[in-house]
């Protein structure tokens, strides 16, 4: 198994949130992946460093260009006051910031300021190395230590605490060599992922999540988001209840893993959270540290060629554990 880091993300420390017209603690800090970096160094993982950059025009084709040089471009520590209304003004360039930050993010979780691109490029060039490896046979199994995370970012909008979409642009990556599942385990509906591939047949998006009439996002994860076009078919949500324990996940993941086999990929994605812990500060399941090593074999089950995309997981002295007790249950 290979994994990969950088420090890079240090130099991103999201001020705060805003909930409720209020200033709150951000629980996207930096000592989320050293934590894990460090559980994993005294467990005898061997931890690589970047090589590659991810090219700017695999970026272009999962996200749109406006989007990307909005981000590219911005200069101020900012969070977005008002958001898109209507469509009228849908096609036009908007030269208003206000009008710019808003129409191109979906919260006020998402800090934007001077430098954050480069900082997200270096979170997606962990997964993109990975995604190369893998296409070239070097190795059967990834884990990517990103941050920023990426799976809430769309094509055109960032939010969730992310900005590129790190998952995706792995798949993108992949999908030049045959098909490829994505299966989101963070308790967060992957509304990014699911948006970027939501007419694709060659991709296959399958997320197991909080359900949104309880937590965030709010507007997507419902079962009924089916994907369209060549896509139909092709998405797939698991929205579960609060207080959701070992038990019933493992139910739900068995018919995900069961989805996965019957698309017949030839690579396989994970999105991995670790926000599902019943002692995630944000989340709200129960799953327990040993259930993780679980997890992971009922998903090496399929035997496919692996590429672990970290995303969530929120309680900065447990996140090393669980990510061990994954990872062990998959080598
Ligand atoms: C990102 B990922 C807590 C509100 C949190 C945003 C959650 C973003 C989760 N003060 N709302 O999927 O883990
Ligand atoms: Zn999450």
């Amino acid at each position: 198994m290979k994994i990969l880091y950088s420090q890079r993300h240090l130099s991103h420390v999201p001020g705060y949130e805003i909930f409720n017209g209020e200033k709150d603690p951000h629980s996207e800090i930096p000592s989320r992946v050293e934590n894990i970096k460090k559980s994993l160094i005294v467990n005898g993982f061997k931890i690589s460093k970047l090589t590659k950059r991810v090219p700017l025009r695999l970026i272009e084709v999962v996200h749109d260009k406006n989007y990307i040089d909005f981000i590219k471009n911005w200069s101020v520590y900012s969070y977005p006051s008002v958001f898109p209304y209507n469509d009228l003004n849908k096609n036009k360039r908007l030269i208003n910031p206000l009008a710019r930050l808003g129409k191109y993010s979906f919260d006020l979780y998402t800090p934007m300021y001077k430098g954050i691109f480069e900082i997200a490029l270096e979170s997606s060039s962990l997964a993109y190395e990975l995604a190369t490896d893998i296409k070239t046979n070097q190795i059967k199994v990834g884990y990517a230590l990103c941050r920023p995370p990426g799976h809430h970012a769309e094509k055109a909008k960032m939010g969730g605490y992310c900005y590129l979409n790190n998952t995706s642009i792995a798949a993108e990556h992949l999908s030049r060599d045959g098909k490829v599942a994505i299966l989101d385990i963070d308790f967060h509906h992957g509304n990014g992922t699911q948006n970027i591939f939501y007419d694709r047949g060659d991709v296959l998006t399958v997320s197991i999540h909080a359900d949104p009439n309880w937590k965030f996002p709010f507007f997507t994860g419902f079962s009924d988001e089916k994907g369209i076009g060549k896509g139909e078919g092709k998405n797939i949500n698991y929205p579960l209840p609060k207080g959701t324990a070992n038990d019933l996940y493992q139910k739900t993941l068995e018919k995900a893993v069961v989805k996965i086999k019957d698309f017949k990929p030839r690579y396989l994605i994970i999105a991995f959270g670790q926000d599902t812990h019943k002692d995630d500060p944000i989340g709200g399941f129960k799953l327990t540290t040993n259930y993780f090593k679980k997890m992971a074999k009922t998903i090496n089950s399929l035997r496919l060629p692996a590429l672990i995309v970290q995303e969530g997981g929120y309680n900065t002295k447990l996140l090393g554990d669980n990510v061990v007790a994954f990872l062990n249950g998959f080598s």
